[in-house]
């Protein structure tokens, strides 16, 4: 089918917490091969990895230091085809991250091209995403290279054509080899503004985010390399709104196929510093994704999602992950499912896996997280105080292992895991999925009715009750079907006006009686006529 991707659901493997066949407590290819048929049984589509390329994991494999090796933890070239053969084999696809702004400083390119890389005489006030300035500096060179992440992730010059050319040459390679598409790391960052001016918000995003020519980049990689293939591509876009979001997506731009938006990701957070918790309600929430549905209604295609490897889980977020964490998870899993767009579901969502809490900073083990906590106890907050904002919005809340089981480790290693697991893997793991209840099987239940039913794709998004501060209701539309979902986002019983249509599907094994429609804690019910 053309445009394939649109009734696909994408499953997202962060290989090193996925599954360890070998014993070194690290995720590995041959794990994930084991873990096949399970993906199968779940219903999904494509699969995302994470990078597998060879690293050494400044940031967890997005420092790449060589695009056509696999990471030694992870196997061999031959572990990859392998896995890739028994993908197609059961009819699924796998995407691959491409992470393209930067390199690894280990990468050959570094040593033996240097100019493939941004230097400059003096730093200006642009700051790393991983905190301090973006800019070091290279004692045998005089000058300073830029690097928007950390400094072992050097960014990459996409103003010389022969940077260019070598990307889009090691895009082929992996097309060729019969991949279905590229997840783009920070792919709106690649143009930065070659006056390179201080930025006015203090970090120089004005200059590098849908900087001046990354429409012109993202044209000419569609024209150089993706168009021939049938494959699927979303670009991974921080800081964009719809209006930039659909001169992305829009298929006469010729650029990508969806953007991952992250205007919703930030509602729990002050502008710009996502450590800072806001309050926030469901009313801006709502609106947020509104705005992403009504923007894409005709043109452009959104990517749904509500978790991945760089954010806290969505259950112990936006859910309630004690009292309610079976009802919410599943809530959150109907609220998304059936907007418009091609929903992403990132491992252990399916099981409604919560944060983390580890006591000492020593055992977290991302850069993000570190760097925040070494710079903000220098500047003499207290520990705790900085631990509190680590268990909020910490990235390692999403990578601890995968629960597969309730034995040791919880089924993922045999050895020590490269991060603790979290506690609650006896009663949160894999083994209860064939109850009916479980969110497993909701979720198989959500991912097999996306194929049923064209309302899904074609339907028109409008919300109703728009100023609910607790309810999350919508509708989607076309000639011949209706489609109508409730959700509850509070501890609080609602009532409402019972709609027509028969109940598709509900998160509570039996909907409330009475005449009106009532919502218990964390209820969703989806009511379908034709
Ligand atoms: C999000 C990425 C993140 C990487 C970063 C550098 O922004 O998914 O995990 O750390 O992009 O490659």
């Amino acid at each position: 089918m053309k445009e394939w991707w649109k009734n696909a659901v994408v499953y997202q493997i962060y290989p090193r917490s996925f599954k360890d066949s070998n014993g070194d407590g690290i995720g590995d290819l041959q794990g994930i091969i084991q873990k096949l048929d399970y993906l199968e049984e779940l219903g999904i589509d494509v699969i995302w990895l994470s990078p597998v390329y060879d690293s050494p994991n400044d940031d967890n494999g997005y420092d790449v230091r060589h695009y056509h090796k696999i990471m030694k933890e992870f196997g061999t070239m031959d572990d990859f085809d392998e896995l890739l053969e028994n993908v197609h084999k059961k009819g699924m696809r796998l995407i691959m991250d491409l992470v393209v702004n930067h390199t690894s400083d280990e990468h050959d390119w570094f040593r033996s091209r240097p100019d493939m890389y941004i230097w400059r005489d003096k730093p200006n006030n642009w700051r790393s995403f991983f905190g301090g300035s973006a800019w070091q500096y290279d004692e045998a060179r005089g000058q300073y290279y830029l690097h928007l992440f950390s400094k072992k992730q050097p960014d990459l010059n996409w103003e010389k054509e022969g940077v260019r050319q070598a990307i889009y040459a090691m895009m082929r390679w992996w097309l060729d080899k019969g991949i279905d598409g590229f997840r783009m790391d920070v792919i709106n960052m690649l143009s930065k503004d070659q006056r390179f001016p201080d930025g006015p918000a203090g970090d120089g995003t004005a200059y590098f985010i849908n900087g001046p020519k990354i429409h012109h980049y993202l044209k000419e990689m569609n024209d150089e390399v993706l168009c021939h293939y049938d494959i699927v591509t979303v670009g991974e876009t921080p800081q964009t709104g719809p209006e930039e979001g659909l001169r992305y997506t829009s298929p006469e731009s010729r650029e990508l196929n969806m953007i991952f938006t992250f205007e919703h990701m930030g509602v729990d957070q002050e502008l710009g510093n996502k450590w800072q918790p806001r309050t926030y309600s469901l009313v801006e929430l709502r609106k947020i994704l509104e705005k992403w549905q009504s923007a894409f209604q005709e043109k452009g295609w959104n990517s749904l999602y509500w978790n991945n490897h760089d954010q806290p889980r969505s259950v112990s977020r936006f859910g309630d992950d004690h009292v309610y964490r079976v009802e919410s998870a599943k809530m959150l899993a109907t609220c998304l499912f059936f907007m418009r767009g091609t929903p992403f579901i990132y491992q252990g969502e399916e099981l409604g896996m919560t944060n983390i809490q580890y006591e000492g900073i020593e055992k977290y083990k991302d850069i993000e997280t570190l760097n925040h906590y070494h710079e903000q106890r220098k500047q003499g907050r207290s520990h705790e105080k900085i631990m509190q904002e680590i268990y909020r919005r910490g990235r390692d809340n999403a990578r601890t292992p995968m629960q597969w089981t309730s034995g040791p480790n919880a089924g993922f290693t045999t050895g020590v895991p490269w991060i603790d697991i979290n506690s609650n893997y006896r009663s949160i793991n894999t083994e209860s999925r064939h109850h009916p209840q479980s969110i497993f099987a909701y979720y198989q239940a959500l991912i097999s009715l996306r194929k049923k039913l064209p309302v899904l794709i074609a339907g028109d998004f409008m919300l109703f009750h728009k100023e609910d501060e607790e309810v999350f209701a919508y509708e989607r539309k076309t000639e011949t079907e209706h489609l109508i979902v409730y959700c509850n986002f509070s501890t609080n019983t609602r009532s409402f006006e019972q709609p027509d249509g028969e109940v598709l599907i509900g998160n509570y094994s039996k909907p409330a009686r009475g005449k009106r429609l009532t919502l218990r804690p964390y209820e969703a019910l989806v009511f379908y006529r034709q």
